[in-house]
């Protein structure tokens, strides 16, 4: 009996999930924890992880997907550097059969049926805490305010979207008025460089609102090299609540800061292990955060794990 003798066939359980996964690249404290949940939670799921790192340049990034197709894997994520141009990169993947999940960042293409879901924060609303915070501390405000704003990189969902939600949210008080806004890439260095532009230009800057925490940091030393309190002489808002972040807050030199939850490996690893068991997923999958004052950042500062 020829069915006894053959070899049994490998259980498909026994085989790894394969991952690839093109990360953004390593621009900001958010990155780090971003990528080390990643790594850390695939290991954890058991997956094969390919990772690469396209150093903010979505060239490098539709070039990692290309290579994922052709190594078959059997699950891609990304984290889109910027919102438009994937549709023919996302076609590629759909016409292979290698279902595409988006972490973190969203892409603007129309056609859903692109990507399996989009697992990452609501950045609007984002953008709404921060400009809600603003417009309460300044509504009795008899004075015009003076707002820089630092914006993220240039074309990414986070930084279209926390312009919006926070411009959507100042603009009932013609007091409040955003006198300059010019992007810091969500670097430190660049932040820092933008922030020194942004003082010589204006001698009367009263709020400074940083996409992350990483160029608010980088504005805080221009801000301190021109001899000025950050935090006293002019109040800042940032986007993350990484630790750097919350020990600035802590120390009253960041008066509020919007939390972006970096930790999102293990909804991603479930999502993968779904789309693999062939399960319905949500096409959405926002994730929940909160706000810090200095106040609030000094008591849980310590057990903050990123
Ligand atoms: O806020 C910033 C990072 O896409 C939410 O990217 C992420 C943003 C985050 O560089 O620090």
């Amino acid at each position: 009996n020829a069915a006894a003798t053959a070899a049994p066939a490998t259980p498909a359980a026994a085989k790894k999930i394969s991952l690839g996964f093109a990360q953004v690249g390593a621009e900001s404290g958010w990155r780090t924890a971003n990528t080390k949940s990643v790594q850390d939670s695939a290991k954890e799921a058991g997956f094969d992880l390919k990772f690469s790192d396209a150093q903010q340049k979505q060239e490098n990034q539709i070039k990692a997907i290309r290579t994922y197709i052709q190594q078959k894997v059997d699950v891609i994520a990304f984290s889109p550097v910027v919102e438009s141009g994937w549709d023919t990169v996302l076609k590629e993947a759909k016409d292979a059969k290698i279902p595409v999940i988006l972490t973190d960042r969203a892409v603007d293409s129309k056609d859903t049926s692109l990507y399996a879901t989009f697992i990452g924060s609501d950045f609007v609303e984002e953008g709404h805490k921060a400009g809600k915070w603003l417009a309460d501390k300044y509504k009795d405000t008899k004075e015009d305010v003076n707002i820089v704003e630092l914006q993220g990189t240039t074309g990414s969902a986070p930084a279209n979207d926390r312009k919006a939600g926070f411009a959507d949210e100042i603009k009932s008080n013609a007091h409040l008025k955003v006198i300059a806004s010019q992007t810091g890439d969500f670097t430190r260095a660049k932040g820092k460089e933008v922030m020194q532009a942004f003082l010589k230009a204006h001698k009367d800057i009263d709020v400074l609102y940083a996409h992350n925490d990483d160029m608010a940091l980088g504005a805080i030393q221009a801000i301190e090299a021109a001899g000025l309190k950050p935090g006293q002489d002019i109040t800042i808002i940032s986007v993350d609540a990484v630790k750097d972040g919350m020990t600035a807050a802590s120390e009253g030199k960041i008066n509020f800061i919007v939390e972006c939850n970096p930790l999102l490996g293990p909804q991603l690893m479930q999502a993968v292990n779904d789309v693999v068991a062939g399960k319905q997923i949500e096409k959405r999958i926002v994730t929940k955060e909160g706000v810090f004052t200095s106040e609030d950042a000094k008591k849980v500062l310590a057990d903050r794990q990123y």
